[in-house]
């Protein structure tokens, strides 16, 4: 059977004919992923009303590709205090929030409780309020600094209120473009067993990759490849987001950027590659909102959300400083031909607007 063919008959893609997607021509692996992500969802695009919150930037680590943490290019360090954290809840919620996402830098002089406490007093406040919180990363580094096992991390986070985990930090699972990006951090096998003890508890998380660097296709590949295996064991991610690289402001020297193509090639083959999940998310933030609307054509469902704020990629060049207004974001969906459904963290609909 040939590969359009198999693709379309919906058999399961080994490696090699993974790889071979990439050769296919964009508008033959846009109809494909099209297809596939039509027959799920139609016409309908998701988003949610979210906030961004990232509480510290002081880091442990030093990510190549990272233009947040404080360093020697990026001088103003910050920690919130709780209260300053409680502030920026509030304010969200009377404006619509319905989620937090909350990631923070790995605070080597922090503690365990500073992180804790602020999903509890969060929660304490507003318990309708889901806080999806914490990567994979920090579980790792506040397990590691702070002598704890992942499941004492895992069972503090559910303890605290923390509901669902964010995909941060998978970053490129292959071992040697890890070691030469971010040497030191979380592993993938570390970050894989994270998740799977998260689903384990009963709750979901998402798988970000972050692409358009020093990686190569196949690389990209296998990173799929080791979600969808965890995924078939699991079932608990929720939706996988291709994070574009940006540039400014970081330590990673890449000599080529993918072009739009590229970008669009990897959305679709992510659709199609990665059967068992269910949401292929286009943050717009990474890809510009224009090509996140495209992406909408070839595979992806999900926008990501209105966000307020973000500090990660706006600090390496990212139009992303103050998110998207509601009506913007409504609006730019409809244009582009597609029926913006706000949901919930979980995906379930809470608002049509057709
Ligand atoms: O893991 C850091 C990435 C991630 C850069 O789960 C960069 O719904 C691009 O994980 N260029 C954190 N990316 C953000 C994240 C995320 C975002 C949106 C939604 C969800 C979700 C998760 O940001 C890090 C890292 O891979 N990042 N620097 C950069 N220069």
């Amino acid at each position: 059977m040939d590969l359009i063919t198999k693709v379309r008959s919906g058999g399961r893609l080994e490696r090699k004919e993974a790889e071979a997607l990439y050769d296919l021509d964009l508008f033959t692996l846009g109809e494909l992923a099209d297809e596939i992500r039509r027959k799920r969802y139609g016409n309908k695009s998701f988003f949610n009303i979210n906030r961004h919150i990232n509480p510290t930037n002081v880091c442990a680590d030093t990510c190549k590709f990272c233009a947040y943490s404080a360093s020697r290019k990026n001088p103003n360090r910050y920690t919130m205090s709780h209260d300053e954290i409680l502030r920026i809840v509030e304010n969200s919620v009377a404006n619509g929030a319905k989620e937090v996402h909350i990631v923070s830098a790995h605070h080597p002089e922090a503690g365990v409780a500073w992180y804790m406490d602020a999903f509890r007093k969060i929660k304490a406040r507003f318990p309708e309020l889901h806080v999806k919180a914490m990567t994979a990363a920090e579980v790792d580094f506040l397990a590691r600094h702070y002598g704890h096992t992942y499941d004492e991390v895992l069972d503090m986070m559910i303890e605290s209120g923390v509901d669902s985990m964010p995909g941060g930090g998978a970053e490129i699972f292959d071992e040697k473009v890890r070691e030469y990006l971010c040497k030191g951090k979380v592993t993938s096998d570390q970050w894989l067993e994270i998740h799977r003890k998260w689903h384990e508890r009963g709750r979901m998380s998402n798988a970000t990759m972050l692409f358009g660097h020093v990686e190569s296709r196949a690389h990209r590949i296998d990173h799929m490849l080791r979600l969808r295996d965890l995924q078939d064991e699991t079932g608990g991610f929720n939706a996988f987001i291709p994070l574009v690289y940006q540039r400014d402001n970081n330590f990673l020297r890449v000599e080529e950027f993918p072009t739009g193509q590229e970008i669009l090639k990897t959305y679709a083959i992510s659709r199609i590659v990665l059967d068992n999940i269910p949401h292929i998310k286009a943050y717009w933030v990474t890809a510009t909102i224009n090509l996140a609307l495209i992406a909408q054509e070839f595979g992806a469902d999900d926008l990501d959300g209105t966000i307020e704020r973000e500090s990660i990629q706006s600090a390496a060049g990212a139009a992303s400083a103050h998110g998207m207004p509601l009506q913007s974001f409504v609006s730019l969906i409809k244009d582009a031909g597609f029926v913006p459904v706000e949901r919930d963290s979980l995906y379930n609909e809470l608002q049509v607007y057709a």
